[in-house]
């Protein structure tokens, strides 16, 4: 399963390698690995950073347009793909504002994961009204049609959104299992099956992050779903109050994994007591780290969405008074701790320096200031248990003589053993030092100084060189 990723991310690193011999530039180490987005951190690795989109606030406020479309390359219809704006009366379909969203993301190169095919809530009446052979056609029309409306376009859909209860794992006594019976689940797998067989189909629910007894429902669910080929992943919304990150979680997640499934981090936020403070802020941060970490640690996270762009976007102070600012946004639009808190989990660096539109990188000669230095870390061989690296220094217009190199490693990754250098760690923080003899880089050059074998996913982190 570890290959799954590590092959994926061997492909990127084979198209950027393409693009670049292509384009006969070598882009500098800086440029190449610039990963100042959520975005391009994710993507980097091979997993989806999301966000749920309002696609009024998308038609309307500039702020959240930009926001949406360049740190995420993923998108859910917080609404708009539900039941009741879908098909608001029997047989009549409304694709307007769904189909806006669709477009946008195509756009803007984005994937878009459907949410969600049959929920309690936000349905039409009308269906709520029915029951028996009539509501399951109904259940089965809304499904062939959606998926056939979106086939293509959208890569993955909740089939079944929330139909477990909050009561010792019984499900849900919704109208969709008083009219048709605990098959209707089963039954809308095989529709979905049947209408889009290139689509990955979800169960999605909240609370059920940790281990519970919801959580253990939809494990047994699951098991029989996967059993008929019917089930290709989990969605665990994550809807989480601040420092309240569950202590099993990865466990959860993984024991989902163990059945073969993707797992998806689906709506996350993290809801804290109003009026907030820094310090909530700051465990706030720690607290989406580690959650994003649990997803980037296993290899079939296919990745994680946050439920709404700004503060003041979320859906939270409607629900629980008293309650907010739980995702990566100020109301204004700059980013909160927690944003470089994920930036940081998905091995992005806010610090680098991004290129400027439409102008060409510099290339690889173009040495850092003077007295200066630079480095980098190079994966030459995977083997999938373990890696190997080789780090290299380029110098400035002066000459270096001793240098120090530091890097965060983004998902727990660590060195087995390494040559030529001091290496000494601290937490996720590795700093490495010369060893004497390859202390000198010379003006403008590049020197390969040491190596090391890695463990855990093969990662390139960005590196700060200091030199002297
Ligand atoms: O409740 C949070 C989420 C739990 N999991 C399923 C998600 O689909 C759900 O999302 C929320 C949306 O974020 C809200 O925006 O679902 C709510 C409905 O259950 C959405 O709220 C509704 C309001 O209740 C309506 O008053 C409003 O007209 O949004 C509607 C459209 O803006």
């Amino acid at each position: 399963m570890l290959q799954t990723r590590t092959r994926r991310r061997a492909w990127i690193a084979g198209i950027v390698a393409a693009v670049v011999a292509f384009a006969g530039v070598a882009l500098s180490a800086q440029y190449a690995h610039a990963q100042t987005t959520l975005r391009g951190a994710a993507d980097a690795l091979g997993i989806d950073i999301g966000v749920a989109v309002d696609v009024n606030k998308l038609q309307n406020d500039q702020t959240y347009r930009d926001i949406v479309a360049t740190e995420f390359n993923s998108v859910t219809a917080e609404n708009v793909m539900k039941m009741e704006t879908l098909q608001p009366s029997k047989g009549q379909y409304n694709f307007g504002q769904a189909d806006t969203l669709v477009a946008f993301a195509q756009q803007n190169g984005q994937s878009v994961y459907g949410h969600t095919l049959v929920w309690h809530s936000q349905s039409p009446d009308w269906v709520e009204n029915e029951s028996g052979q009539t509501l399951r056609q109904s259940m089965q029309d809304h499904i062939t049609t959606v998926m056939d409306h979106f086939e293509g376009d959208v890569f993955a859909w909740d089939v079944v959104n929330e139909v477990v209860s909050d009561n010792n794992g019984q499900l849900r006594d919704s109208f969709w299992l008083q009219g048709l019976g605990e098959s209707y689940i089963t039954d809308a797998f095989e529709f979905a099956r049947q209408a889009d067989p290139n689509a990955d189909l979800y169960m999605n629910d909240y609370s059920i992050d940790g281990i519970n007894a919801k959580s253990d429902r939809y494990y047994e669910l699951a098991q029989g779903l996967v059993n008929q080929g019917l089930l290709d992943g989990m969605g665990f919304q994550a809807h989480l109050i601040l420092g309240q990150v569950p202590g099993n979680m990865e466990q959860n997640l993984q024991r989902f994994a163990d059945l073969g499934l993707k797992v998806r981090i689906t709506e996350l936020d993290i809801r804290m007591d109003l009026p907030s403070s820094q310090q909530m802020f700051e465990q706030q941060a720690q607290d989406f780290e580690r959650v994003v970490n649990i997803c980037t640690n296993l290899a079939d996270c296919s990745g994680v969405t946050v439920w709404g762009v700004r503060d003041s976007d979320s859906w939270v102070p409607d629900v629980f008074d008293g309650q907010g600012d739980p995702l990566l946004f100020n109301d204004d639009g700059s980013k909160k701790p927690a944003y470089d808190a994920v930036l940081n989990a998905l091995g992005g660096d806010p610090d680098e320096t991004t290129p400027p539109d439409d102008t060409t990188p510099p290339d690889e000669t173009t040495p850092p200031a003077d007295g200066d230095c630079t480095a980098r870390i190079e994966v030459v061989n995977d083997w999938g248990s373990g890696w190997q690296a080789n780090v290299s220094v380029t110098a400035g217009q002066a000459a270096v003589d001793g240098w120090t190199l530091t890097w965060d490693w983004p998902s727990g990754q660590s060195i087995s053993s390494s040559w030529n250098a001091d290496i000494s760690t601290s937490g996720s923080t590795v700093t490495a030092g010369d060893v004497g003899w390859n202390a000198g880089v010379g003006a403008g050059q590049t020197r390969e100084v040491f190596g090391f074998i890695g463990s855990g996913t093969s990662a390139e982190p960005s590196v700060t060189c200091q030199a002297g």
